[in-house]
């Protein structure tokens, strides 16, 4: 399709949608019309893979994820259709504008964070690696919440975004079916004297799939993510004659669970977690059964991997359907299920992991729990003799009362993954060292990774032209063809047109901060970032201790020549996550004073977005000098900001946690700014029990000053806050080592301030980081899956260069 084939049939959708000139139009129904075009461009293709896929009995993936963080979808779809270019110069050509058409799109935020997150960018890869893999998951009528802040406080509101429709989904009527909750359920005997469950007063849930085409970069191929919608079942009506009990039904899909690697026990929750389980297993059962193949080669033909243990119910559910429906013995069905289930870990957070009351199980989904009780039993039985009694115990799944969805996940999988080496090795030797113990096979790491697409070519178009012309355009098929770019790390014309590059996605984020929130920022300074959701063990308060060291040191040496720095945070709290509320504003009250502050020349300014998601990441990591991941070590299981900024140039300030690691490995320690503790530092302390915080608040004045500020009246409103998290460090030791790491973060700094005062050097150090970055792109990580977890093969042309380890 040329440009002026592209203008006809724009203007001609237009008509036929809205009936009226398009010059007329608003953007959103620019946006509309653009949109399903773009879709009518595609469909021939989804559907043409898929009937491919059945044709050739492929192998599939079906990613099963509580979340996905799609992000806008319009310039996705149109760079991976390779038309970004043609519909950027037509609408130009029609007096309309890509960039303000695209703003008409809402921006699903049907996840919480990098596991949602990183589910999208997986999407992204699968298609564009060829393989054929689809998504499983919810859909949310409300994402994550909308955040506002009133006063410095996070106010949560609803985020309706369907509330215009949404062009990309196809609802599928006739692909629904039916998911049973509670009742309760008798075994008996049929004519052949084989147990068949009866259920007996069930609540019958129709899940209809609405779904998105997942359309794969510059080759053909358009997968899919298929995501539930809870419905009444038809005809079954009169079963909800009450505003509640439709309620009941309407509410599984209502709302995305805001709590970020954090376990609620709550029924709604599980109730979703085996809503969107049974749904995507019975499709998937019916669509093997359209290949007519015995039931032996099911693992040949279909893998579903859950993404962390949210999609556990998969186990036991497909154990339910190929024995009670199908016939199948539990030695066959247990095979089956084994070699096609696999499980990726996210987090070692105690908190995050799930475990549901065995009576919530057993009322809730009865025969499901009477599957999981006789796993349990069967594990038992067969561990016993070969690790004793003690190991196999602590292996079990019901425990306590309590069904351990990690553990069920684990023995009914053929892979359990870490998310970064350092999580992996934890995993193995610490959290789950048992069940390494007992199955050292399963356990393997998949360092995850990013889409280069959305997070380069797409939200960084200046840097993507600076890389086609120096290093040419293999990179975007093959990102560690980026590595080339090291060659020019002392040629001068390349590091100034980089330069020129990050200082105008500075000045397009400054004019973002001027407009929405009245902010002057000065785009030659330093950019310092830290995104990321609301956590302790995030330390984002380190952040703040920094700031106010570095402001009361400019407050008395007002014409220190140190650069101008800009401190910014996009991060959302939990609703119920007190301690993170009181950061967020005590961030808020710290930017309200330091941007008031006539006195300090402009050294410091402190932004805090509203409302951070996909659409402002996509804004804010190309304009980045500084990439704050400073989890305490062993606390982040991998962070995949971290990856981004890299990707766009931004030098990374850490401690050695998760993927950031592997960023420090590749990219060499002269390039990254490394502090703090290390892991095994951090668990030599936590062994020796030699920790006192208040010690170092007493003697080490630097932080008594600081900490003082917090409650001295220094920052206005923040007295009752100021002294709750003062408490947290004094009084309650400091849990997360926030003062032990404190001097090492402080020079670390300092260090980042002297390199930027020379302009070649920091861009060296930028362009360095930009050619490292090949290997955390998500394709490769999705090779690795395929390859060793899912045993897929893409297609030949698909093959990646694969960066050296
Ligand atoms: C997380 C981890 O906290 C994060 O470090 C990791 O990068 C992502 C993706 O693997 O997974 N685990 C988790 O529960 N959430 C995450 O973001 N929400």
């Amino acid at each position: 399709m040329d440009v002026n084939q592209f203008k006809e049939r724009y203007v001609k959708k237009f008509e036929e949608m809205y009936a009226f000139d398009y010059k007329e139009g608003s953007i959103r129904e620019q946006f509309l019309t653009l949109g399903y075009l773009i879709k009518n461009m595609y469909a021939p293709e989804w559907r043409q893979t898929s009937d491919t896929y059945l044709e050739n009995k492929s192998k599939q993936v079906f990613y099963f994820s509580m979340e996905f963080l799609p992000g806008t979808m319009l310039k996705s779809n149109l760079l991976n259709l390779g038309l970004l270019d043609t519909v950027s110069d037509g609408l130009k050509e029609l007096g309309l504008n890509l960039d303000e058409v695209a703003t008409g799109e809402m921006d699903p935020a049907l996840g919480n964070g990098g596991l949602g997150r990183l589910a999208a960018c997986f999407m992204d890869s699968i298609a564009s690696n060829g393989l054929a893999g689809h998504g499983n998951g919810i859909r949310y009528q409300y994402g994550l919440f909308k955040q506002k802040f009133i006063d410095g406080n996070q106010i949560e509101l609803p985020e309706n975004w369907l509330r215009n429709g949404n062009v990309w989904e196809v609802r599928r009527e006739n692909k629904a079916v039916t998911v049973r909750f509670g009742g309760h359920v008798t075994l008996d005997e049929d004519e052949n004297g084989v147990k068949r469950p009866e259920y007996h007063n069930t609540m019958n849930i129709l899940a209809v799939p609405y779904d998105t085409a997942q359309v794969g970069y510059d080759n053909g191929v358009v997968n899919n993510l298929r995501l539930w919608s809870a419905e009444i079942p038809y005809g079954e009506e009169y079963l909800y004659p009450t505003d509640e009990a439709r309620d009941q039904v309407k509410q599984i899909t209502e709302y995305l669970y805001p709590d970020d690697s954090n376990y609620e026990g709550r029924m709604l929750r599980l109730k979703q977690e085996y809503f969107f389980s049974s749904a995507g297993v019975q499709s998937i059962i019916r669509y093997y059964k359209k290949m007519d193949l015995d039931w032996s080669f099911f693992p040949d033909k279909i893998a579903m991997h859950i993404n962390d243990t949210h999609p556990t119910l998969v186990i036991p559910e497909l154990m339910r359907i190929l024995m009670d429906e199908e016939g199948l013995s539990w030695e066959q069905a247990w095979e089956i299920t084994k070699k096609t289930v696999s499980y990726t870990n996210h987090t070692i957070l105690q908190e995050a992991l799930e475990r549901w009351p065995v009576d919530m199980i057993a009322q809730l989904l009865p025969r499901i729990y009477q599957i999981i009780v006789e796993i349990n039993r069967r594990h038992i039985e067969k561990k016993i003799p070969l690790y004793g009694e003690d190991l196999t115990y602590r292996t079990a799944i019901i425990d306590h009362g309590q069904i351990q969805m990690a553990n069920l996940a684990i023995i009914g999988s053929h892979s359990i993954n870490g998310v970064a080496k350092l999580h992996t090795d934890i995993l193995m030797n610490q959290t789950l060292h048992d069940f390494y113990l007992m199955y050292p096979n399963k356990f393997n790491n998949k360092t995850n990774g990013v889409t280069m697409r959305r997070w380069v070519q797409i939200s960084n178009p200046g840097l993507t032209a600076l890389l086609d012309d120096v290093i040419g355009t293999k990179w975007k098929k093959a990102p560690n063809e980026l590595v080339v770019l090291k060659a020019f790390a002392n040629d001068k014309d390349v590091l100034k047109r980089l330069d020129e590059v990050k200082l105008n996605n500075k000045k397009k984020f400054a004019k973002y901060v001027q407009e929405e929130m009245g902010i002057t920022i000065d785009p030659t300074a330093i950019f310092d970032v830290q995104i990321k959701r609301l956590h302790a063990y995030k330390r984002q308060l380190l952040n703040v201790l920094h700031i106010l060291d570095r402001y009361s040191f400019i407050k008395e040496n007002p014409n220190t020549d140190i650069p101008k720095r800009v401190f910014i945070f996009g991060a959302k709290a939990a609703p119920s996550y007190h301690y993170a509320k009181q950061i967020i504003k005590l961030i808020n009250e710290v930017a309200n004073m330091i941007n008031n502050d006539d006195s300090i020349n402009d050294l410091i300014k402190v932004v805090f977005v509203e409302n951070y998601g996909v659409s402002l990441a996509e804004l804010i990591i190309p304009a980045a000098d500084i990439s704050e991941q400073i989890s305490l070590a062993g606390k982040e299981a991998s962070g995949t900001s971290n990856m981004k900024l890299m990707a766009n140039g931004a030098l990374t300030l850490a401690t050695m946690d998760g993927a950031t690691v592997e960023i420090h490995d590749y990219v060499g320690k002269d390039y990254i700014y490394i502090f703090g503790m290390t892991n095994d530092e951090v668990q030599t302390l936590n062994e020796n029990r030699t920790y006192h915080s208040r010690h170092l608040y007493e003697t080490n004045p630097r932080i008594n000053k600081v900490l003082n500020m917090l409650v001295d009246g220094s920052i206005p409103n923040t007295e009752e806050i100021g002294q709750d998290i003062f408490d947290s460090l004094v009084k309650y030791n400091d849990e997360y080592y926030l003062l032990q790491d404190f001097d090492s973060y402080i020079e670390a700094h300092k260090r980042a301030d002297t390199d930027f005062k020379d302009r070649m050097k920091w861009n060296k150090k930028a362009l360095m980081n930009i050619a490292n970055a090949g290997p955390f792109s998500a394709d490769y990580t999705i090779h690795r899956y395929a390859d060793e977890i899912w045993k897929m093969k893409p297609g030949e042309e698909n093959i990646l260069l694969q960066p050296e380890a």
